[in-house]
């Protein structure tokens, strides 16, 4: 049997739904004296989920435990800050310098990383590159100013820690006071949560890339085709992607057939509830901190004011939904008048959601929507800018048997300073040329004003990055002097995932002059969307005209999606650059930086 026939591999049963659901109580652990008793006997306390603790000040102190949880019926062990999920959110203020001291009670190393701060690269918190890591029983003194304000967050750096509890906000209040009115002001983080071992978890990716993907093709879907499609039309589209070997709707690697989806540590029966009274604004700082989840944001019968991105002030933008992916942030003000609203979150791969109210007080709640069916991938999130119509897919822009590369060099375009906008001609590596590339795309599309597969023509006003205004431009006005072109790429088959098709193992570090403005190009050779984070500087979003549109810290790049970047490395070091997906990361997909 062909992979793309097989029949769901995950039956929609009790267990999915405890999975998609979670407890009503998740974390807590009344039901399980044995547990209890044996946690007690280790020195551990109950964790704490939801809302998170605040702390604030100049001298921090965190500790890095294990604790016991309980989210879909099972108990166990989370990797935990100061035993609550999510960590403590880090109230801080632009100017000053903090100190933070952390503790580590586990039997392994652990390290953290302040996602998004700008700082030296030894407080960076990436073993092996900014640091040795935190060795069992020692604590290390992370010390730092902060030089900027607004929504970030900080996690594990360490193996698969953080999908298993590390993570929390971190808030940076502006130094001149906020600009940004509103009469409430809550953190909304959403996270992952697998009761696997994530070890596992990347074995059994590792053996069978889709083994999490229960939207395959399947006969009914195959029989709605013939009768929409025609045979014809329906085979088509089967053999179209049975040749490139590939599967259409491979739009996350993982699902809620092993996920729980998290908002405040609060599964979607859990329902975290924030308060509000009517005509007040309020802010939602969103915080993407799950190990390998988009999320596509709505409120149900509220408009969302964007009014932050990355912790940066953008020119308000209002939309009714907007996906983001692990490591990006976004606030939104809101203005709710009636008594309860839903935060609707669905992952993008359409299999479950993260969900909590907004109500005017505890116990209400409003109607949760039906998630939206699964889009599969279409032409442009392989090809790219093509117009495809009437082709045979071997005379598309893309190319999934390494043969001969068809570089079109003829719409270069001549100007007076050739660096002053990205070049469009696409250099394909020669280390792409190999086992861990599966496909290459040609003609990659530049345009920005795209909300990404599931999101197209829904009758909603969904965020795209072309929406993206920061407030006051580019801080730095220098136009680049270099540029660098790098190919996100991976082998689905292999589950490998890499920059240029070699992964962080066989890689060399990339080289940046400190002080030099950089021009950064990045094409995605793959059929996923990568959150991609850059260490220790700012990531200079521009358009394909080279206009600057946003400054972030993390930039998701669609399918056969090609964007440019400039960035002035201002701190010298070693700095680390890479999916924000866990398990992409850990496949692969992490380079070095050096500034010197
Ligand atoms: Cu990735």
């Amino acid at each position: 049997m062909k992979k793309s026939e097989q029949p769901l591999p995950f039956p929609i049963n009790v267990n999915r739904r405890r999975f998609v659901q979670g407890l009503a109580a998740g974390g807590v652990l009344a039901a399980f004296p044995a547990v209890l008793q044996a946690a007690s006997r280790a020195g551990a306390t109950l964790t704490h989920t939801g809302t998170a603790p605040v702390l604030s000040g100049n001298q921090i102190e965190l500790v890095i435990a294990e604790s016991p949880v309980n989210f879909t019926g099972e108990v166990r062990m989370a990797t935990t800050i100061n035993g609550s999920i999510p960590a403590p959110t880090l109230r801080l203020r632009e100017g000053e310098e903090v100190t933070i001291r952390v503790t580590n009670h586990l039997a392994v190393a652990t390290s953290i990383h302040w996602h998004g701060i700008i700082l030296p690269y030894q407080m960076d918190g990436v073993p092996g590159i900014s640091f040795d890591g935190i060795a069992p029983g020692e604590t290390f003194e992370y010390r730092f100013t902060l030089q900027q304000s607004g929504t970030y967050w900080y996690h594990s750096h360490s193996g698969f820690q953080e999908i298993t509890g590390m993570y929390g906000a971190l808030i940076v209040e502006p130094r001149d006071g906020e600009t940004i009115r509103a009469d409430r002001d809550y953190v909304v983080q959403l996270s992952d949560w697998t009761d696997e071992d994530p070890m596992r978890v990347f074995s059994k990716l590792k053996v069978q890339s889709d083994v999490y993907n229960f939207n395959q093709p399947t006969v009914p879907g195959f029989m709605r085709d013939v009768s929409t499609l025609g045979l014809a039309g329906a085979l088509n589209k089967r053999r179209m992607w049975n040749q490139m070997r590939m599967n259409p709707t491979d739009l996350g690697d993982l699902s809620a057939s092993t996920l729980t989806y998290l908002m405040n540590g609060q599964t979607p029966a859990g329902n975290w509830t924030g308060l509000f009274s009517p005509g007040e604004r309020v802010r939602l700082r969103f915080i993407n901190a799950a190990g390998n989840s988009f999320y596509d944001i709505r409120i149900p019968g509220l408009k969302m004011t964007v009014v932050q991105a990355d912790g940066q002030n953008v020119e308000p933008v209002s939309v009714d939904e907007f996906r983001f992916g692990p490591g990006e942030t976004y606030d939104v003000v809101v203005e709710p008048e009636n008594d309860a609203y839903t935060i609707f979150s669905q992952s993008m791969e359409r299999t479950g959601y993260a969900r909590g109210t907004l109500a005017v007080r505890h116990g209400l709640t409003a109607p949760t929507p039906a998630l939206d069916a699964v889009e599969w991938l279409a032409m442009r999130d392989m090809m790219g800018s093509m117009d495809h119509a009437g082709m045979n897919h071997n005379d598309m822009g893309m190319d999934m048997d390494h043969g001969e590369m068809s570089m079109d060099h003829s719409q270069h375009v001549m100007h007076s300073n050739p660096l002053a906008i990205p070049s469009s001609s696409v250099n394909h590596a020669r280390s792409e040329y190999g086992p861990s590339v599966d496909m290459l795309v040609h003609t990659p599309r530049t345009n920005l004003d795209d909300p990404g597969v599931g999101l197209r023509q829904n009758g909603r006003r969904v965020l795209t990055l072309a929406d993206l205004k920061t407030i006051g431009g580019p801080v730095d006005q220098r136009l680049p002097t270099r540029e660098i072109e790098l190919h996100l790429t991976g082998n689905m088959e292999r589950y490998s995932w890499s920059f240029d098709g070699l992964e962080f193992g066989q890689s060399t570090p990339i080289s940046m002059k400190h002080g030099e403005r950089i021009r950064v190009i990045l094409q995605n050779d793959t059929m996923m969307t990568h959150p991609m984070h850059l260490h220790g500087m700012w990531s200079d979003l521009e358009n394909d005209q080279g206009d600057f549109l946003v400054r972030r810290h993390t930039i998701p790049v669609q399918p056969a999606q090609r964007i440019s970047f400039l960035t002035t490395p201002h701190d010298l070091g070693r700095w680390a650059w890479h999916c924000h997906l866990l398990f992409h990361m850990d496949a692969g997909m992490f380079r070095e930086v050096v500034v010197s």
